[in-house]
């Protein structure tokens, strides 16, 4: 089965206008060799979005936002939904992260309530599964992710989706799961996928892997066998570590 690979960057709360020049940046080396290779997308804050559209489609970068609220429109003030996003020029959202169901509260209804609504604005989730580190330690890991795909994916998505696997302790702290480990929960999580939505779609969906992806180890993450690409965070705001993440390709 062929996936295409797919590098994220998720900014998180980093980026002023500024940092556009970065976007740039990066739409420099992503040359059409390595555009052959694997889709690059870049997630700025919502205030970036629409900035960077034009950037995004000269660079053949696609874009991305990092959160939606679950309605089309409504009074949900400092909300931003999934067709305001799509409207400025995203194609892709990421939901669930494990910042916001920390920070935030949200649980795995709200993740799928917010992969449904963007899945109805046209939009491609990035749903985000992870544990933590006192579940990985209490032998609690598979359980946790197999509840949260059961949870967050709608159970009619289409292929189109995208999982993150991203275990909380890895991300931000340098730290990072062996290989191995890597390769079990991967294979765990599209087993879990298909269980969740049948069809043969568990195959087709990309399963990025994301908790500290640098240049320096992404070779060997990104080379795990169900490691469809990476969500990045730290090193995906500037176009330099960013690329060579992507020149793992
Ligand atoms: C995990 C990742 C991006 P970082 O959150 O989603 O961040 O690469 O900084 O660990």
């Amino acid at each position: 089965m062929t996936r295409r690979p797919l590098v994220a960057g998720n900014w998180k709360m980093h980026g002023l206008r500024a940092s556009l020049a970065e976007i740039e940046a990066m739409g420099v080396d992503y040359d059409a060799a390595l555009r052959g290779r694997a889709e690059l997308v870049v997630c700025p804050p919502a205030t970036l979005v629409a900035l960077a559209r034009d950037i995004a489609v000269r660079a053949g970068l696609g874009l991305g936002a990092q959160d939606c609220h679950a309605e089309a429109s409504g009074a949900h003030t400092g909300d931003i939904s999934a067709e305001m996003l799509r409207d400025a020029g995203a194609a892709y959202v990421i939901v669930g992260h494990s910042e916001r169901r920390a920070d935030h509260g949200e649980t795995n209804a709200d993740v799928e309530a917010k992969a449904a609504a963007a899945l109805r604005a046209g939009l491609a989730p990035i749903i985000c599964v992870g544990e933590t580190r006192a579940e990985r330690e209490a032998g609690e890991a598979l359980a946790v992710v197999a509840a949260q795909i059961e949870g967050s994916l709608p159970s009619d998505a289409p292929a189109q989706i995208v999982v993150a696997y991203e275990p909380v302790w890895a991300i931000g702290t340098g730290l990072t799961p062996t290989p191995q480990d890597v390769a079990d929960m991967h294979a765990f999580a599209r087993a879990r996928i298909e269980a969740r939505l049948g069809g043969g779609k568990g195959a087709h969906i990309r399963i990025l892997y994301g908790g500290s992806v640098k240049p320096a180890n992404a070779r060997e993450l990104l080379s795990v066998p169900n490691v469809d690409g990476a969500l990045v965070g730290g090193a995906s705001l500037g176009a330099r570590d960013f690329m060579g993440v992507a020149a793992a390709y």
